[in-house]
């Protein structure tokens, strides 16, 4: 049985509740750090749990926090996000509906952590009725004496709002959020500044993701270097991982890093193997924006080790032969998966998601999309898939956020792994106009 953390409580009936929640220990971590430890000994633990941020990036999250200064005079902000719109990943709403009070208590200290008094959630838009689940917790938190003025008698004052974003994935790129809060259209900034230095109203702020924030609880009851212990190397502790697509149990799982992907996909604790036992085609295994595997891929690096679910050992190899956590938004593609059907649908997702501020990203986007969809339809030139590897490598890096990259990388690991697929499309147009899209023609 691997080690929980995120989800330790998450089988007591009504955890939900606050009285629930408070009875089973839930806000100790807020009385340890403000009655026995120093905002920099919060930080420290952190650090030394070695945790490393969820959103998709792995940025080690104390490093994050060390860099905020306290010394500038200037107020400072914790600001979570709960963004989550990458397709394939609903972790952070899951662990947000069910226990969401484990969010607030890692708000609460990281905020104390950062010494900030003012600290937001931004939540997606989409994410309507968790919103509303937030707002109540965050309610019953400040009826307790967990948030407001003098928190626990410690002199620390801490107002922690929920903002409901409007439906735009590039709100959750950190810049356009910061943007966003402050009521302007999401346009991501250029960085540096980073947030830590610049960040809300110009503000030092720290911005890390939900699934970071609730783990700082569990960091500070037990100590960072029980964290530590836990997952493998670099990637330390859980992950909260979602898993769709052909599979026999799609759901949201906390696995401990390093567990093997060969035991993720085929146990019956989590993904169960494919559903009615079809073939295996494909794999991305952290969310749309990181590149797909391909079955030789898959449960073994190019070096014939076995591939492992930890920043390393996914991203081993590149992007040739690798990919990336990402966000774990594992997905799985059977045998009647159309490749270019799907790189063709997060190409329309990207070209309408791009906030078009930077030209490769606004245009590069448009003609993926526009060529992908021709293709899909049968009506692609042989010549249309050296111009799509042409496009995204032309993207990648020259963009101010990642979106650009992110709408890249599937492009060129489509074309890499799946050639053929392509190929197929252009040179059987008549057979492709007829099929059934979920079908492969033999
Ligand atoms: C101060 C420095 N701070 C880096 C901070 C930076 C940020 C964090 C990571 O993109 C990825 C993206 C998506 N001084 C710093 C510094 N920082 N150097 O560290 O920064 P970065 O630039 O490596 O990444 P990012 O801009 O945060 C995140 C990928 O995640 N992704 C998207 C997932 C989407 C969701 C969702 O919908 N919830 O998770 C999936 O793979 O493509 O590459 O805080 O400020 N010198
Ligand atoms: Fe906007 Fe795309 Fe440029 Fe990001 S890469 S700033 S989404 S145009």
């Amino acid at each position: 049985m691997a080690r929980k953390i995120l989800f330790e409580k998450l089988d007591i009936p009504g955890i939900q509740e606050y009285e629930v929640y408070r009875k089973n220990g839930g806000y100790a971590s807020v009385e340890k750090a403000l009655k026995t430890m120093t905002p920099d000994e919060v930080v420290e633990q952190v650090k030394t749990s070695g945790m490393r941020g969820r959103g998709g990036a792995g940025f080690p999250m104390g490093m994050k926090w060390s860099f905020i200064d306290k010394k500038s005079g200037k107020p400072r902000h914790l600001v979570v996000n709960a963004d989550e719109s990458e397709p394939g990943t609903f972790k952070d709403r899951f662990l947000m509906h069910h226990i969401p009070h484990l969010l607030i208590e890692g708000a609460i200290v990281s905020s104390y952590a950062l010494e900030a008094n003012l600290s937001y959630i931004y939540i997606r838009g989409e994410y309507m009725w968790i919103f509303k689940i937030l707002e109540k917790a965050i309610k019953e938190a400040y009826a307790n004496g967990w948030l407001g003025k003098n928190i626990l008698g410690t002199g620390y004052d801490l107002d922690l709002y929920v903002h409901c974003g409007a439906g735009a994935y590039i709100c959750g790129e950190e810049t356009a959020l910061i943007e966003s809060l402050e009521g302007k259209r999401g346009n991501p900034r250029i960085k540096p500044p980073f947030p830590a230095v610049s960040g809300l109203w110009n503000e030092p702020t720290v911005v890390n993701n939900v699934e970071s924030i609730s783990t700082v609880s569990w960091i500070i009851n037990n100590g960072g270097e029980e964290y530590a212990k836990i997952g493998i190397g670099r990637s330390t502790g859980t992950k909260l991982m979602s898993a769709s697509g052909h599979i026999k149990n799609p759901g949201v799982y906390e696995i401990e890093l390093g567990m093997s992907v060969d035991e993720f996909f085929n146990s019956d604790e989590y993904c169960g193997g494919m559903l009615d036992d079809r073939p295996l085609k494909a794999v991305i295994p952290g969310g749309c924006s990181v590149p797909i595997l391909p079955p030789q891929y898959i449960f073994k690096t190019a070096n014939g080790e076995d591939r492992l679910l930890s920043y390393e050992s996914l991203s081993d190899g590149g992007f040739v032969t690798g990919s990336s956590l990402g966000s774990g938004g594992f997905i799985v593609y059977n045998d009647t998966a159309c490749i270019v059907r799907n790189t063709w649908n997060f190409s329309r997702f990207f070209h309408h998601e791009s906030c078009g501020q930077c030209s490769p990203c606004r245009e590069g986007t448009g003609w993926m999309d526009k060529i992908l969809h021709r293709i899909e339809t049968g009506f692609g030139r042989e010549e249309d898939i050296d111009l799509l590897w042409s496009i995204q490598s032309k993207i990648e890096g020259n963009t101010i956020c990642p979106l650009g990259d992110a709408a890249s990388w599937p492009v060129a690991a489509a074309i890499r792994h799946f050639r053929e697929e392509f190929e197929y499309h252009v040179r059987f147009p008549e057979k492709i106009k007829d099929r059934n899209h979920f079908v492969n023609e033999p």
